[in-house]
């Protein structure tokens, strides 16, 4: 029996406007939901900065200050809100038109949404996008947890798991829309590094291994941090030339599905890590830290290799073993756990129980 037709606000990160790759993972799990749950006939809104633009969704765009990124503060970092802030003005534009939606959904790992939840008499249902980062998002997080069961959803229960309250979150997994992606049996030399170029995501690690490998490195994302870049490009003079820019997805994927395997060395704990699946749609195999979101995606010795974190020799040993890992099995694992209606399944279900829960 399909779900009741719901109108759902969803407000993006504050980070950046959609498209711009600052917000990362979240740019796809926006464009997926939306797809997703449209085809199932909900009426979805996406709040987002402005300036923003996602394929052919509509957009409500708020101006307003960028919120700086979570995931370069440290753990005792104070809140902030920029004067004129997007985020807040967002959520003033949620709270302005929240008769209008059955359940307003935040994708923005910043406090203010999580504090807000109990001021709005629509439900809020915050879908968390990385792990535990700062005490203070952590204290909004155990707030939500506790006073309001099943508004929390996160990728995967590894990254749950950093709050200390797993139990009290929906696990959602991601999904990518395999009709982007195109397999390719026969893939070149080279390997691949996907993600935003930025210190936790560890390139210096894949940058090391591919040299001692002897194999080339296609590197795509957006250049976020550029002294991080520049002393990588000192210390590894091919990295230049390896930098192929934050392309979108159908360029993406040309480049992608022609390499023997994807290559993940988060140093933090990555929510989930959307490239790996990425990865999989195309065929290619993912050589990933067992660290994080990956550590729930790869089937070692099946679609990937899962190395001792932070251990550049493990990293080399797969690249040699990439050839017994079998690519129809990495694309039919993305048909069977990824597709965008399992994903859209997943989510429904969730929107649901809050719903429900709701209006008992
Ligand atoms: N930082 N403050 C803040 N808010 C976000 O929503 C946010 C972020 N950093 C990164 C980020 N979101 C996205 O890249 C996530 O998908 C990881």
């Amino acid at each position: 029996m399909p779900f009741p037709t719901r109108r759902l606000l969803l407000v993006s990160t504050p980070v950046g406007p959609l498209g711009s790759g600052l917000g990362g993972g979240v740019e796809l799990t926006l464009l997926n939901l939306y797809k997703g749950l449209t085809a199932q006939g909900h009426h979805i809104t996406v709040l987002a900065p402005e300036g923003s633009h996602l394929g052919d969704v509509p957009i409500v765009e708020i101006a307003g200050q960028l919120q700086p990124t979570a995931h370069t503060q440290g753990r005792d970092t104070p809140i902030v809100l920029p004067s004129n802030s997007v985020l807040g003005q967002m959520w003033c534009h949620a709270r302005q038109h929240q008769d209008q939606y059955d359940l307003i959904v935040n994708l923005a790992y910043d406090w203010l949404p999580f504090y807000l939840t109990e001021f709005f008499a629509t439900p809020v249902a915050h879908f968390v996008t990385m792990g535990s980062l700062s005490d203070a998002m952590d204290a909004a997080i155990h707030r939500v947890a506790h006073r309001f069961p099943h508004r929390l959803g996160a990728y995967t229960r590894t990254q749950a798991e950093t709050f200390g309250v797993a139990d009290a979150f929906e696990i959602l997994s991601s999904a990518v829309d395999l009709d982007l992606y195109q397999f390719c049996p026969t893939p070149g030399n080279a390997l691949a590094w996907l993600g935003r170029i930025s210190p936790e995501k560890g390139l210096e690690d894949a940058l090391e291994a591919a040299t001692i490998a002897q194999a080339p490195l296609k590197i795509l994302g957006k250049l976020e941090d550029a002294d991080y870049w520049q002393q990588l490009c000192q210390r590894f003079p091919s990295a230049v030339d390896s930098y192929l820019g934050f392309l979108p997805t159908h360029e993406l994927q040309q480049v992608l599905r022609q390499c023997r395997a994807l290559v993940m060395t988060p140093r933090w704990v990555e929510a989930f890590g959307n490239v790996a699946i990425e990865a999989l749609a195309c065929g290619v195999p993912v050589i990933a830290y067992q660290r994080g979101g990956p550590t729930e995606i790869v089937q070692p010795g099946k679609t990937g290799w899962l190395v001792a974190p932070d251990h550049v020799p493990g990293l080399v040993d797969a690249i040699a073993n990439i050839d017994s890992l079998d690519r129809h099995a990495c694309r039919h694992q993305a048909e069977t756990d990824y597709s965008l209606s399992a994903l859209t399944t997943r989510f429904e279900c969730w929107f649901e129980t809050i719903i429900t829960a709701q209006s008992a």
